[in-house]
């Protein structure tokens, strides 16, 4: 963490340097600040420039600070500071200026950047509204409309659209911080203090306009946004004291600490313990498919979009014919859409080879199976993958649910196995579980995971278990939803209820898109293997219908035109059936009975998970649920929520459900007790 001045005249360059993006933390602020000062102080000094080092102008402020530091009026003295200096600032706006580095811009009288950068004030991303003086300034620069939109979508905008818009001044291919020294030396530059403009003329209409495009949501602060655009009139200062108040109050809500925990998240998970960051990796460029399925192709449309080369194996002509065309469906979907040009689709398509002999594989730098999901199948297909690779490739399987150490022994190497775990569509889903085996190389580890940071996945880490960490804790979660269907419960409230809690989808309607049949053939294999952890059979008596969910037309609910649900009488009646059957009187079930046996279901066994080193954090438990099950963003995922509990609380509700029907279920996780006992949080385990 630094700021380094430099002279140039009768310039000072200030360039702030603190680690990827230069995030304002207490320290930089407080460098940044003497350095201003020093330059403020200093006769031979004329006029400043700002700049960044390395990549970005400045990320924000520093996100792993909120929950510890008060870095928050500092940052805005320092902005003060700036837009008062009676010399001319200047930011050089090389890279990205986000959140508090664009408000920092904000605050400069004058603002170049490269035609690459990119500027933005993210905040409502993470819950926040830009509380340094975002709400007050970019308004009174660009008019209220404009504005709102950027703050309200937090997407940055590019320079040149920053240029249209007025918010930089003047935009270049070349080196911005020598523009930016050129202009100080060219003239005397007036103070044009943004603070000091008055409000835009489009306010009233703006405002009204944004609120009206509000959609509700578990954060508030769009709407924050908004009232803080609605405050600003020619006093500026009242408009930043109402701004920090309302950044306060959305700093201590759920809502903003989820979001800033999935992001800071979402970063973690890539860390993994006992790997030094610099491990030598393989090298993946061309890699084999092996199965055209709906798994197959979905991986082969997700490697080749990320610029590699797919080689797919697939045994079945016709199967390999159907892989191939929805791969060049898909592609001109993307084309139509705009999302990419007509000659990257082709140059996507022209990276894919279709096979139907192993041999083909001789040249790929790893093989991801995707074949149906039965051991013997497995893993003679990893053995006939293996005769053919080169001895270092890497040999994936997209297991859900077998034993990955039981399929590495199968090949002579077991080290160069390794779990890739896509979720479907592969090409969409955002989750990857990378399966560690018990004897998986370090550096294949680190592979797999640099891969699917590659595919812009979000990658974490799952030892071996039966369901890994997402479907093995979904189970728990569906186990109850079939429980409170014979008690009481209907489908749709299920779902209503969860989907009003936070999930983007609730368990009726997942399961009917994913495959009633899928759930089942799982509860059939369990019933041999757990005969003691049972299930409501109300789910199989649907399934016995051969109502498996939206592929068949109907399922728990009925599809009249193949995608929109509605309740069904005769599941209904059937529901109603089984309970008179097993001589249950059905009872009124309460939404919040429903969120809390589902949510401490998910808890439980998660905690579980991560007592037992399956995960080998609760941040990744967290990171799954949010990619790869619909879990909101803005409720941080299962174990977020088991500290919002606490750890004594958590155990006083699960002992109470543990003396309900079907008590056996909520065995408590050991981990619980360990915490409460240490009276500490499970995000220390974080750490
Ligand atoms: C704010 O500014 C509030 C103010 O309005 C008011 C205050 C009063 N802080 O994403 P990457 C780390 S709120 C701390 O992998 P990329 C990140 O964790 C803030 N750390 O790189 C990672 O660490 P590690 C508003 C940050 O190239 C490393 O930098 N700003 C921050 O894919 C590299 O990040 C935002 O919301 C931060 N602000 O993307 C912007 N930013 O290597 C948030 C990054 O240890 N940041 N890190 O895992 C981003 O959107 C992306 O990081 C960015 C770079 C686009 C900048």
């Amino acid at each position: 963490m630094s700021v380094t001045t430099t002279r140039h005249g009768a310039t000072l360059l200030l360039t702030m340097e603190n680690g990827a993006v230069n995030a304002l933390s207490s320290a930089h602020i407080k460098a940044l600040h003497e350095a201003l000062t020093a330059a403020l102080n200093d006769p031979d000094c004329r006029a400043i420039v700002l700049t960044g080092a390395g990549k970005f102008f400045c990320g924000g402020a520093d996100i792993a600070e909120f929950d510890t530091g008060g870095t928050a009026d500092d940052l805005r003295d320092l902005i003060e500071q700036l837009e008062q200096s009676p010399k001319p600032v200047i930011a050089a706006i090389h890279g990205a200026a986000l959140g508090g580095g664009l408000e920092l811009a904000l605050a400069c009288h004058h603002r170049l950047a490269h035609q690459a950068a990119k500027l933005g004030l993210p905040e409502v991303t993470l819950g926040l509204l830009p509380g340094a003086g975002g709400t007050q300034r970019l308004p009174r620069l660009i008019g209220a409309g404009p504005a709102l939109a950027m703050m309200l979508l937090g997407k940055p905008v590019s320079a040149k659209l920053a240029q249209a818009s007025g918010l930089i001044d003047g935009m270049t291919d070349g080196d911005v911080v020598a523009a930016a020294l050129a202009l100080a030396a060219s003239a005397a530059l007036p103070l044009r203090r943004t603070g000091d403009l008055p409000p835009s003329s489009d306010l009233t209409q703006a405002v009204a306009d944004a609120r009206e495009g509000l959609r509700p949501g578990l954060s508030h602060a769009p709407a924050a946004i908004i009232d803080c655009v609605e405050q600003i009139t020619p006093d500026l200062a009242a408009g930043l004291a109402y701004e920090a108040g309302a950044f306060a109050a959305l700093l201590v809500s759920e809502a903003s600490g989820a979001l800033r925990h999935a992001f800071l998240g979402e970063r973690q998970v890539a860390r993994i313990p006992g790997l030094p960051r610099d491990l030598p990796l393989r090298a993946i460029e061309t890699v084999g498919v092996i199965g055209g399925g709906t798994m197959g192709t979905g991986i082969a449309i997700a490697l080749l979009n990320a610029g590699l080369a797919v080689t797919m194996v697939e045994l079945k002509d016709d199967a390999l014919a159907r892989a191939q065309n929805t791969i060049g469906k898909t592609l001109a979907r993307d084309v139509d859409k705009g999302r990419i040009s007509a000659d990257e689709a082709d140059a996507r398509l022209a990276r894919f080879t279709g096979a139907t002999a192993y041999a083909a594989l001789a040249p790929v730098d790893l093989v991801i199976e995707a074949v149906f999901e039965e051991m013997a199948v497995k893993t003679a297909v990893l053995q006939a993958a293996e005769a053919v690779v080169r001895p270092d490739a890497i040999l994936a399987s997209n297991t859900s649910t077998l034993d990955l150490d039981l399929i590495a022994q199968a090949v002579a190497d077991p080290s160069r196995v390794v779990g890739l775990h896509f979720f479907s569509p592969a090409n969409i889903m955002r989750l990857l579980e990378v399966v560690r085996g018990a004897k998986t190389a370090p550096d294949v580890l680190a592979t797999a995971m640099a891969l699917g940071k590659r595919l812009g996945k979000v990658s974490v880490v799952s030892g071996v278990c039966d369901g890994f960490i997402g479907n093995r804790m979904f189970e728990e979660y569906l186990r109850q939803v079939w429980f409170l269907l014979e008690e009481g419960a209907l489908p749709q409230q299920i779902d209503a209820a969860l989907e009003q809690w936070g999930f983007a989808m609730g368990p009726c309607r997942t399961m009917d898109l994913v495959g009633q049949d899928i759930g089942w053939a799982i509860r059939q294999r369990r019933a041999v293997e757990q005969p003691d952890r049972p299930y409501s059979r109300v789910i199989d008596r649907i399934c016995a219908l051969g109502r498996f969910g939206q592929k068949t037309g109907k399922g728990i609910y009925r599809y009249a035109d193949g995608r929109t649900p509605s309740p069904d009488p005769e599941i209904e009646n059937l529901i109603l059936a089984y309970s008179a059957e097993i001589g249950l009187p059905r009872r009124a079930i309460s939404d919040e009975e429903i969120v809390e046996r589902c949510l401490l279901a998910l808890i439980n066994e998660g905690l579980r998970i991560v007592g037992e080193g399956i995960a080998y954090r609760p941040v990744d438990v967290d990171m799954v649920f949010l990619h790869g099950y619909g879990f909101a963003r803005e409720r941080g995922g299962p174990l977020f929520q088991a500290d919002r509990i606490g750890a004594p609380d958590l155990a006083r509700r699960i002992a109470a459900l543990a003396t309900g029907r079907n008590g056996w279920a909520w065995e408590p996780a050991p981990l619980i007790d360990t915490m409460a006992a240490k009276g500490a949080a499970f995000s220390t385990l974080n750490a």
